[in-house]
């Protein structure tokens, strides 16, 4: 969604932030006289740290001297403490203060942000008891517990006793079964959460607990059963184990003294791992749209490494109701579409499978220009990033009136073969009518077997 006066990076005009809090009001206001469930994902403290000069938790930390962006994690911190506090006077204000549940709670384990030497653990250390000096180890993306542990409030006035402290086990897939349990509703059957309701109204006794939890993050993997803890940091690596009741930072490796215990936990693993299967869903598009917006103009350095070439505009037939008729191949998994070869946006590319079986030539597209054009020639953009995989050697265009001329069609409107370059080529052929175009790539500019476009243009009228 564009926002007003917003071009990317770290400065704009609109502060999303607010947005979101300003929608979320809106929402509890729409939905105050039925049950609701506000789903209220912040996004401070996150890089890039960032906040309005004229955010009152911004002049609270501004003159502190500490690195900026130090500075501007906390003032993020204590402006979205701000505006929760602002979400449980709304919840008053409109009268279901009383039979409302709040959770805040985290992600992921806190980042190291802003090490130096006097801060190893990070400036404000996330992982660090600040009265014991006792760290958790890792952070967020580890799978100790520093990348694993996160605070969670359960705030419900008259209904949860106020100052307690519950040590139960429990992790984000418990939510869903604890609402469906409080809305009365049935959680799915298939689901591995356990509700922890009776833990959060107080009934300890009637709480079910898990027989273990697991976590994957890449290589790693994690198992918990009660206060034991195994992690296997890589796929090649050994597996350790830790009682986190007498090792929170898990710094002794108990896996000698307990080999039974380890091995019913690698059991549980072994269990609850599932092998990756390969989705049909890789419409990356917004996703790298965002990805870019987030780096913007403030983005320099990385501007200066890589020049994006465009397709010039010259003669060049509208593209904006080109459809795409047929692709041999694309790479869903990782977002490289074949509608990506004309969407008017030389950073994105269309990239064949990688699959070996269907990896080889000639791959091909095949496009529905909307309506009979007069083609003179093509234009031909390889991909803009640093890759050459794919980049167009030798290569045949055919046009005609019918779906099923072109797709048969022998004998190519033009042959021609592309240079090992990043600024658009254009080739010209005899003006030839029609409205289907097709593709043939027969080779890759370093002789591999891919093929991949960043943008593709037809000259004519
Ligand atoms: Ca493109």
């Amino acid at each position: 969604m564009p926002l007003a006066g917003n071009h990317g990076g770290a400065s704009g005009q609109t502060y999303s932030h607010y947005r979101i809090m300003d929608e979320a009001r809106k929402f509890i206001r729409a939905n105050k006289d039925r049950p609701f469930f506000c789903y209220l994902p912040v996004t401070p403290p996150h890089g890039m740290f960032s906040i309005p000069d004229e955010d009152p938790a911004w002049r609270i930390y501004k003159d502190e001297p500490w690195p900026e962006p130090a500075r501007r994690y906390a003032a993020m911190i204590t402006m979205v403490d701000r505006q929760i506090g602002e979400v449980l006077e709304l919840l008053k204000e409109v009268g279901v203060a009383d039979n409302t549940l709040v959770i805040v709670c985290g992600d992921n384990g806190g980042n190291d942000y802003f090490r130096d030497k006097d801060h190893p653990r990070g400036f404000h250390g996330p992982n660090v008891d600040p009265k014991t000096g006792v760290a958790f180890r890792g952070k967020k993306g580890t799978v100790y517990e520093g990348g694993l542990r996160i605070p969670v409030i359960a705030y419900w006035p008259g209904r949860i006793p106020g100052g307690r402290v519950s040590d139960h086990l429990s992790y984000f897939p418990d939510f869903l079964p604890t609402f469906a349990e409080l809305a009365g509703a049935k959680a799915p059957a298939d689901v591995d959460g356990i509700s922890m309701l009776p833990e959060l109204l107080g009934e300890p006794d009637k709480q079910k607990q898990h027989e273990y939890l697991y976590w994957e993050l890449g290589q790693q993997t994690a198992v918990r059963m009660g206060s034991w803890k195994a992690v296997r940091p890589r796929r090649a690596a050994a597996w350790q184990l830790y009682d986190l009741s007498r090792d929170v930072s898990e710094a002794n490796d108990v896996s000698a003294d307990h080999p039974d215990v380890l091995a019913r936990m690698k059991g549980f693993a072994e269990a609850a791992h599932e092998p990756v299967r390969e989705g049909d869903w890789g419409d990356r598009t917004l996703h790298e749209k965002d990805r870019r917006a987030k780096g913007g103009r403030a983005n320099r350095r990385n501007r200066r490494r890589v020049t994006v070439n465009t397709l010039p505009k010259r003669d060049l037939i509208p593209r904006g109701d080109w459809k795409l008729v047929y692709v041999s191949s694309e790479s869903t998994s990782n977002g490289k579409l074949a509608k990506n070869a004309f969407d008017g946006d030389p950073r994105t590319h269309w990239h064949t499978r990688f699959g070996a079986e269907i990896a080889r030539h000639p791959h091909e597209l095949i496009v529905d220009m909307g309506r009979e054009r007069e083609v003179r020639g093509f234009v031909y953009l390889a991909r803009q990033d640093r890759g050459w995989n794919g980049a167009l050697g030798k290569c045949e265009f055919f046009v005609g009136e019918l779906l099923q001329q072109v797709r048969g069609a022998k004998d190519p409107t033009l042959a021609a073969e592309f240079a090992k370059v990043k600024k658009a080529q254009r080739v010209e052929c005899k003006p030839t009518r029609g409205r289907y175009l097709r593709v043939r790539i027969l080779t890759e500019v370093n002789g591999g077997p891919w093929a991949s476009i960043a943008e593709l243009g037809a000259i004519g009228k």
